[in-house]
């Protein structure tokens, strides 16, 4: 008997993930999926970017966690809008998910949907939600082994973070082999060493810059 192969999984989530992009660009809305580990400090870098944004760019959140709805609370009184999708026993968000949270968020008064996806190094790499870009992000706390060990994130993403730095004096993590590794897995891939806790701090400047650019340069393209 013929074993019948069900493949369109993928190919079903990517339509949708179209369309959403469609929608996104109709509404001039840039849009980033930020991705990495779980704790590695995805809300808080995004609680001290809108902050920074606040009296400049209009930003809605939309925040992907197995259960609880914590970091769309810490959010909300940041953003436009926030929405939290729960993902029940599912380790990534996936395009139907952003879907219907689009349906939730203003587009027309927002210029930046920033997506926080489930904290997890791997599935989310596969899924397209209809983003523009994808932000990878790993902390100091993690190990400096884990760019080697997860390549699919490094070579997805159009921007790395290297989070927690205010703690590099209390850890062994050899930056210059984290930097060697994700350069040969991603030759040319943007580094910005951070702490989201210090957001007035040199790295932080430069991830607020790096938004602000990506964005200019969105509108410039609708
Ligand atoms: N020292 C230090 N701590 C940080 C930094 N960024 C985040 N943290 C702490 O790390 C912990 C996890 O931060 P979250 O922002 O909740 O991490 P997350 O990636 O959103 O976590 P999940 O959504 O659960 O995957 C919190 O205790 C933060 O205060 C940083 O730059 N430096
Ligand atoms: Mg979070
Ligand atoms: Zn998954």
């Amino acid at each position: 008997m013929k074993v019948p192969v069900v493949d369109n999984v993928l190919k079903l989530n990517d339509e949708i993930a179209q369309s959403n992009r469609a929608m996104l660009r109709a509404s001039h809305v840039f849009c980033i999926d930020l991705l990495g580990g779980p704790g590695c400090g995805k809300t808080t870098l995004l609680e001290a970017t809108l902050a920074k944004f606040a009296n400049e760019l209009r930003v809605g959140v939309c925040v992907g966690d197995l259960a609880t709805t914590r970091d769309a609370d810490r959010l909300d009184r940041h953003a436009v809008q926030a929405v939290q999708i729960n993902t029940g026993r599912s380790c990534h968000l996936d395009a139907n998910q952003v879907k219907q949270a689009l349906t939730h968020l203003p587009l027309a008064d927002l210029d930046l949907l920033i997506i926080e996806n489930v904290g997890n190094l791997i599935c989310p790499v596969g899924f397209d939600l209809g983003q523009d870009v994808k932000v990878g992000m790993f902390s100091l706390t993690e190990g400096d082994d884990k760019a080697a060990k997860h390549p699919s994130i490094v070579t997805a993403c159009d921007l790395m973070l290297l989070n927690k730095m205010d703690l590099a004096p209390h850890l062994t993590f050899d930056r210059e082999q984290f930097r060697d590794e994700v350069g040969r897995l991603h030759p040319g891939l943007r580094l910005i060493e951070l702490s989201s806790t210090d957001p007035n701090d040199a790295g932080f400047v430069h991830w607020l810059n790096w938004v602000r650019t990506a964005v200019q340069s969105q509108a410039t393209l609708v």
